[in-house]
């Protein structure tokens, strides 16, 4: 079945020089890339991002770690993959959420770290499922900065002003 995930590379990733090595990992699952953007993270966004995690004691500091306060680099790298089985190829590359239990030759398992407070700095994330990818999907991405029609969209006439090229 054609699925579609969303990948983010973490600040770790993007400050450890480690998004070419990623991305060329990513590659070796062929699947096809029908988004991608450099995004500065609102702590709103990130909140939203991992909502459902909201009870657990690392939280807030995974919410910090996602907005880059943790590296010093205020930027996440989103990406959309898009084929065949798009989702657990993904996962399958990515490894564990835990870097010292992902297989060593995972992405995470290569590069992933504990921090001493315990946080796993795992370098990206990958949807989990269809429904989280489309919650996601929706959440980092507007319809037209993706090259195909995944999810039904609507034409909204909004009053709001909006920022363009001068
Ligand atoms: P996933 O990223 O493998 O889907 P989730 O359970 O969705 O794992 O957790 C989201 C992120 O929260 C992880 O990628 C990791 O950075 C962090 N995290 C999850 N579980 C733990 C934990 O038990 N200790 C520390 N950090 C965790
Ligand atoms: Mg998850």
């Amino acid at each position: 079945m054609k699925q579609q995930t969303l990948v983010l590379i973490k600040p770790d990733g993007l400050v450890r020089s480690l998004t070419g090595n990623i991305l060329t990992r990513l590659s070796e699952t062929k699947l096809e890339i029908v988004a991608a953007k450099m995004c500065r993270v609102s702590r709103e966004l990130a909140q939203e991002h991992y909502k459902q995690l909201k009870a657990q004691p690392f939280y807030n500091e995974l919410v910090q770690y996602m907005q880059g306060e943790l590296h010093g680099s205020h930027k996440i790298m989103a990406l959309v993959y898009w084929g065949e089985e798009a989702i657990p190829k993904v996962r399958e590359l990515a490894g564990e959420t835990n870097p010292e239990k992902a297989a060593p030759t995972s992405i995470r398992g290569a590069y992933g770290r504990i921090r001493t407070t315990g946080l796993f700095e795992n370098v990206i994330h990958a949807s989990s499922d269809p429904v989280e990818a489309e919650r996601e999907i929706k959440l980092w991405f507007r319809p037209d900065e993706i090259i195909r029609d995944l999810y039904p969209t609507k034409q909204a006439h909004k009053e709001v002003p909006v920022l363009e090229w001068a």
